[in-house]
């Protein structure tokens, strides 16, 4: 028999530690401090980050560090507990396409930081002296849950903090945090070449434990939304499908770009503005059934995430597992981001009893979220695994998703 895999979080204490004694190995000196930032799942509202929506992100317990100690010559070394291949190079050949690969989202946080207008941290120093850097993620690679972002938000703290900048108050830093998430995602967008959203760097940065954030796309402000499921007698099981993902395909932009063709068909700003009671008469003015869909499925998961957030709102917790269902009927019909993997989770978790569930994150491979009683955790992950196993499918991985906290320093 194949033991189900659950992928718990290590104790954040500890994890730190590690990173600095990685550090210590790798360069052979002591680092400044160490900084951590959560992966996410996203309960509700996807796909709609980089049209105006709404997103109502959690972050995970699981977290990226960084030991880090900053230079004064310009030079960027990057070391990974878990990749063997590191990086050097100067910042100053840190641009947009460069340098490729993870590098980008280490060596491309500073060069976006310093472009970042009137913010606290732009003009300073450590942007450009350059830093050697050991990175240990224990959020899994490719898996939809955004390493790629919970690395990019440690780094920016870590340099933020280093150019003196107070983030400890999560409440009272939040100002700051919004402008260290436009930067990571200036990162993503030009030196990585990933033309995503803004949401995952938002959750990474913004959440605080016990609570999801319900972000506003348009004007990046947040609410946040306490999320007691246990109390509910509910949890929420993230299943990593262990299929890879990756967002600089040509997927990920072509959704964009037909969504920005949309608007400019219908001479809105953004899908926020279609109204829903609307829609019919706004896919008629449209040119194709294609373009159709991803509009119906746009302006429908906006309205989704107001109604989850209202029901969250009222202490409703269960009553969102239809709109998670929904939600993932859209994505996959109309939206065509889902896989065969990501469907068989969710098929066999809602007939193994779960209350909804639905893909989360970007989609084409990646993770899935179940509603699920908590008593009934263990057998609809157990039925999942069975599901795999039959289709011959590699096994997934499940994690315990806890609201957790966002980006801040550990030692
Ligand atoms: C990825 C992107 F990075 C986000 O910005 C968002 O668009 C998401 O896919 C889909 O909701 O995680």
């Amino acid at each position: 028999g194949h033991g189900l895999e659950f992928l718990e979080a290590p104790a954040r204490p500890s994890a730190a530690a590690d990173a600095a004694q990685r550090f210590r190995e790798a360069f052979g000196a002591e680092p400044a401090g160490v900084w951590s930032a959560p992966g996410r799942v996203n309960l509700i509202g996807e796909h709609v980050d980089y049209t105006g929506g709404l997103a109502l992100p959690l972050a995970l317990p699981h977290r990226t560090f960084v030991a880090l100690a900053p230079r004064t010559d310009g030079t960027v070394r990057v070391r990974s507990a878990q990749e063997a291949s590191g990086w050097d190079g100067s910042l100053a050949d840190v641009g947009p396409g460069r340098p490729d690969g993870w590098a980008a989202y280490v060596a491309g946080v500073p060069w976006a930081m310093a472009q970042v207008d009137g913010a606290p941290f732009s003009g300073a120093d450590v942007l450009s002296g350059g830093f050697d850097v050991l990175v240990d993620g224990h959020v899994p690679l490719g898996s939809g849950l955004s390493s790629s972002a919970a690395l990019e938000c440690a780094v920016a703290v870590a340099l933020a903090d280093l150019a003196g900048v107070d983030l400890r108050d999560p409440r009272a830093s939040d100002a700051v945090r919004a402008r260290l998430a436009e930067a990571c995602v200036r990162a993503e967008n030009d030196v990585a070449g990933a033309p995503t959203g803004g949401m995952d760097q938002a959750a990474s940065l913004r959440c605080h434990e016990g609570a999801g954030i319900l972000l506003d796309c348009r004007d990046g402000t947040v609410r946040h939304v306490p999320l007691d499921l246990a109390a509910a007698g509910l949890a929420l099981l993230v299943v990593d499908t262990r299929a890879s993902h990756s967002h600089s395909g040509g997927e990920y932009g072509q959704r964009r770009a037909s969504l920005e063709a949309a608007c400019a068909a219908l001479g809105v700003p953004d899908m926020r503005a279609v109204d829903p009671a609307g829609l019919d008469a706004a896919l008629a003015e449209l040119p194709d059934d294609v373009t159709r869909a991803r509009v119906r499925h746009a302006v429908t998961e906006i309205d989704r995430v107001r109604r989850a957030a209202a029901l969250l709102a009222e202490g409703r917790e269960r009553e969102i597992a239809g709109l998670l269902d929904a939600s993932h009927e859209s994505l996959r019909h109309d939206y065509e981001v889902s896989s065969v993997e990501l469907d068989l989770v969710v098929d066999t978790a809602r007939s193994a009893g779960a209350l909804g569930a639905r893909m989360t994150g970007g989609g084409f491979g990646g993770s899935a979220i179940a509603l699920v009683e908590i008593d009934a955790v263990r057998s609809v992950a157990a039925e999942i695994g069975i599901a795999f196993a039959a289709q011959g499918l590699r096994a997934p991985q499940f994690l315990p998703a806890l609201p957790s906290a966002g980006a801040a320093r550990d030692l």
